[in-house]
């Protein structure tokens, strides 16, 4: 068996190495020539632990290879980004580049599957591309659609390990998909067909995004109201039946934040709570940098002195590296743009350096604070001493663990 994945990004990759160790001869796309580079000298070029001995056993047993282009294979994976344009309308630009790669090189009797996550009719819309340049390929090749569920820093256990849903333009081709799978994915293989595949994947982070926007509005709510959010749903939650997320400082990562976009740009008039949660998950972040900036100016009005502020954490979520898409990194540039940036203090435990922001260390500046603002829940500030003489402001419910 000869699978061909196009793109070695945070899932494509480690789908790759995976799929190479359990006996499949695998050819790894992208169109990055220094990640085919690395990936064929067995470095990766993502943080995830545990996967780089599984690459460097792969190459070297010959069971992996990088390419810049695809091979004749018989199962080929679209597993490449499918970000949005500017008003929030779905890319699939990318699945189709993609695509049109492999087009030329399939034949009757192999598989084509879809894994980025897209909106509904795409794998529709790709079989017609198929069709098109190669009528003589209908009802001969498989098409499918799989999405993934994987959390960064567990991807090697939750891609073996999570039940995956697997949806066919046809009976047959959801059995092909579900065989290849097998080979590798112990959790269950639930069958469908491909609409319901792609819309699974959207309400799936949708359904999250809605339950967070719960969250976020019950602190707005609480703030005004004069009652301890963290409370609340602590207690909320001692209902058997209840359970209710945290709130934060916005919803960030390029997943729960984009993929609800993809079903409010299809269906504008039926998708109101989705549409909704979305614009409250992003005032979120806005109405967590006016709080920053009004408890500055009441510090200035008070103390005839500027604050020193802290802003702990600008990572998408706790505990990983990752900025891209954070919205704690959209407050942090909001509260600089207002003043002069020599009494902010900046820290992020999980990166080194950063080439906009400089970073203090995390007890340094909680020290230096007057003001000290926990955006994002990282481990390293629960260790942080009480200092009610010290302005707190926790959108993130860290001092409340
Ligand atoms: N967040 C909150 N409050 C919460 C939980 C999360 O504010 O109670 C925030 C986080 O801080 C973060 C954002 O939401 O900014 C997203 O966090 P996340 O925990 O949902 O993490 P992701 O985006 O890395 O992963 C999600 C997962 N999907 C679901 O949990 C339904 C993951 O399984 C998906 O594979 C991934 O999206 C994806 O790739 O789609």
């Amino acid at each position: 068996m000869k699978a061909c994945f196009m793109g070695l990004g945070y899932i494509g990759l480690p789908t790759a190495i995976i799929a190479a160790g359990h006996g499949i001869h695998v050819t790894g796309v992208d169109i990055n020539a220094s990640i085919v580079d690395k990936t064929n000298a067995g470095e990766l070029h993502i943080v995830e632990p545990g996967l780089e001995a599984m690459l460097r056993e792969v190459v070297s047993s010959g069971m992996l290879r990088a390419s810049t282009v695809p091979d004749v294979c018989d199962a080929y994976f679209m597993v490449v980004p499918t970000p949005f344009k500017g008003n929030h309308e779905p890319d699939v630009s990318y699945v189709e580049a993609a695509t049109r790669a492999v087009l030329p090189l399939l034949k009757a009797g192999d598989l084509y599957v879809i894994e980025s996550t897209s909106p509904i009719g795409t794998t529709e819309q790709m079989a017609g591309i198929i069709f098109g340049e190669r009528p003589e390929l209908e009802g001969k090749i498989h098409i499918a659609y799989c999405p993934e569920r994987v959390l960064p820093g567990n991807v090697i256990y939750e891609l073996v390990h999570n039940d995956r849903v697997i949806g066919g333009l046809d009976e047959e081709s959801t059995s092909h998909a579900v065989e290849f799978y097998s080979r590798f994915v112990k959790g269950t293989l639930h069958r469908t067909n491909a609409r319901t595949a792609e819309m699974c994947k959207l309400t799936e982070n949708s359904s999250r995004d809605v339950q967070i926007a719960f969250a976020n509005e019950l602190s707005l709510i609480c703030d005004k109201a004069g009652i301890d959010v963290w409370e609340l749903i602590r207690l909320a939650n001692k209902h058997p039946r209840v359970n209710i997320l945290q709130p934060g400082c916005g919803v960030g990562g390029h997943c729960i934040a984009v993929d609800p976009y993809f079903i409010t740009a299809d269906f504008p008039m039926e998708s109101k709570i989705i549409g909704t949660a979305r614009e409250i998950n992003n005032y979120k972040s806005f109405w967590c940098a006016e709080k920053i900036k009004n408890a500055m100016l009441e510090f200035e009005l008070n103390r005839h002195r500027k604050p020193v502020v802290a802003m702990m954490g600008l990572a998408f979520k706790p505990n990983i590296d990752d900025l891209r898409e954070s919205p704690a990194k959209y407050i942090a540039s909001k509260v600089m743009q207002g003043c002069n940036n020599a009494n902010i203090l900046v820290v992020e435990p999980n990166v080194r350096e950063h080439n906009v922001f400089k970073l203090t260390d995390c007890r340094e500046a909680y020290e230096r604070a007057d003001i000290v603002v926990f955006m994002v829940a990282h481990d390293p500030f629960k260790d942080l001493p009480p200092r009610p003489d010290k302005i707190i402001l926790d959108f993130c419910g860290i001092t409340k663990r």
